[in-house]
């Protein structure tokens, strides 16, 4: 028989493997409950697909591994080093880099560098790091994504654009010099992965000039949001990833970047900026807090896997694979009616837990009960993307509540097969089928900073 379709496969085949431990059910309830129904706390050896997070959980390539055998090792000079930054110049674009150990190292230099207390730092919604990072130097972190971003039913193609009204009007309350600058991610993972347009962020670049702000993008997953561009925008379908990208780049002024991400590899980060006094004063810190600039707490060994991984992460077959990859899990729930983040994001699958449980409030924290039941039904592990992670207001010490309550399937990249994401569907499945009977939670314990990866709970 003819075949209907043509199907498409990933662009690599499998060389090592890992086995994973099968659990029963009895085991599944016991580990929850031992975890606090906090999947951050469950041992990874308990879990049967983890899809906790894609960050430093990717696979790596032969060819990276075979450049963590030639790893120089040397305190100072590094010839990984130069490596990454040669290949860092080639795909962003920036002039001078700052190794650190990974996203969050990036971010506290460049906000001890540029933000003084009483600062307002406009962005596309919050990232929990970045923001607490901002807030540690003295910043006020304030949301100027459009509003279609909050609403998980919205087809806007672009949810993680600017609002630019909101933006102009944040700099006209505070004034351009109370703003250091912009902070832009690409994509939105707290969104769902929603990536910003070129159109947009080109005005954001309009608006910025003229008041003379500066613009910080978070290149953390910077090739998904190349990949929408490229689906998704006018005039773009004919151009490589890599080219959209170093357009991205050059509209800003700098990037933080967590290198476990799109750059495949199991650790490590950068700053990247193109001003030299901005530069070194980074230089100078990363050296108190990360290690010498020319390793900043990598290994030379990682900052070869980041090199080679980055030059792995801009080839359009790879983006695709990978992001298709995503789409099949979410179009597969969104068949079965399952509510989740719409349109399906690059790095994972968004349920909308507040419309998959409504029989509970967002004061006994939906998200984080529907994925403790979703790893108690079949061992899949997800990350809860609400009420937890949002944490309090630093004045009044109220819960923030963000809108979005979201429990987020993530996927790593190059590390299961469609057969996985197949049962992980099944399982979320099953879980809505009997969803009435997931039960809140209540905190039992609560950590000052981050306190989604430590908090504890209890059945209601
Ligand atoms: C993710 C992570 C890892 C994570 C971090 C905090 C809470 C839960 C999970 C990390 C990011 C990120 C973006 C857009 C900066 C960082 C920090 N994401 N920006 O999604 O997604 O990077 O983890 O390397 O320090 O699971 P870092």
């Amino acid at each position: 028989m003819k075949p209907t379709r043509r199907s498409w496969a990933e662009p690599f085949k499998i060389k090592v493997v890992e086995p994973v431990k099968m659990t029963t059910h009895e085991q599944r309830r016991r580990a929850i409950a031992e975890a606090g129904y906090n999947t951050f706390l469950l041992r990874s050896e308990d879990v049967y697909i983890d899809l906790l997070t894609d960050s430093g959980t990717s696979a790596m390539s032969d060819r990276q591994w075979a450049g963590m055998m030639i790893g120089d090792e040397a305190y100072a000079g590094s010839r990984n080093f130069y490596h990454l930054e040669e290949v860092v110049k080639a795909y962003y674009g920036y002039r001078y880099l700052i190794p650190t150990h990974q996203g969050r190292g990036a971010e506290h230099i460049i906000s001890r560098v540029l933000i003084k207390p009483g600062d307002v730092i406009p962005g596309n919604m919050y990232f929990t790091t970045t923001r607490l990072h901002q807030e540690l130097a003295g910043g006020r972190f304030v949301d100027v994504i459009i509003p279609e971003a909050h609403d998980p039913a919205s087809l806007h193609p672009f949810k993680g654009n600017v609002d630019l009204d909101r933006l102009e009007s944040v700099i006209r309350e505070h004034g351009p010099q109370k703003i250091p600058y912009v902070s832009l991610a690409a994509t939105v993972n707290m969104a769902g992965g929603q990536p910003i347009s070129l159109e947009n962020l080109r005005k954001v670049r309009e608006i910025t000039a003229r008041h003379g702000i500066r613009i910080i993008l978070d290149a953390t997953r910077l090739a998904e949001n190349a990949y929408f561009i490229q689906q998704r925008e006018p005039g773009q379908q004919e151009r490589p990833i890599a080219e959209i990208a170093r357009e991205i780049c050059s509209l800003t002024d700098g990037c933080t970047m967590s290198a476990k991400k799109d750059a495949l590899a199991n650790i490590g980060g950068f700053l990247a900026v193109n001003d030299p006094e901005i530069y070194d004063e980074a230089r100078n810190l990363v050296v108190v807090f990360e290690g010498l600039h020319t390793y900043g707490g990598m290994a030379g060994r990682d900052m070869e896997a980041v090199a080679r991984g980055i030059e792995e992460a801009f080839q359009d077959d790879h983006i695709r694979a990978r992001v298709g990859q995503v789409l099949y899990l979410g179009e597969k729930l969104r068949e079965w009616g399952i509510p989740i983040v719409m349109p399906i994001g690059g790095h994972g699958v968004f349920l909308d837990a507040k419309a998959f449980l409504p029989h509970l409030p967002q004061e006994v924290y939906p998200a984080q009960a529907l994925a403790a039941a979703i790893y108690e039904d079949s061992g899949v592990r997800a990350m809860e993307r609400g009420i937890v992670s949002a944490g309090r207001n630093r004045e009044t010490g109220e819960e923030n509540k963000p809108k979005l309550e979201l429990v987020r399937l993530t996927i790593p990249r190059r590390v299961y097969t469609q057969a996985h994401m197949d049962v992980v569907a099944e399982s979320v499945l099953a879980v809505y089928e009997e969803r009435e009977r997931v039960r809140g939670l209540r905190m039992v314990y609560e950590p000052r900073y981050l306190r989604f990866f430590q908090a504890r709970f209890e059945q209601l």
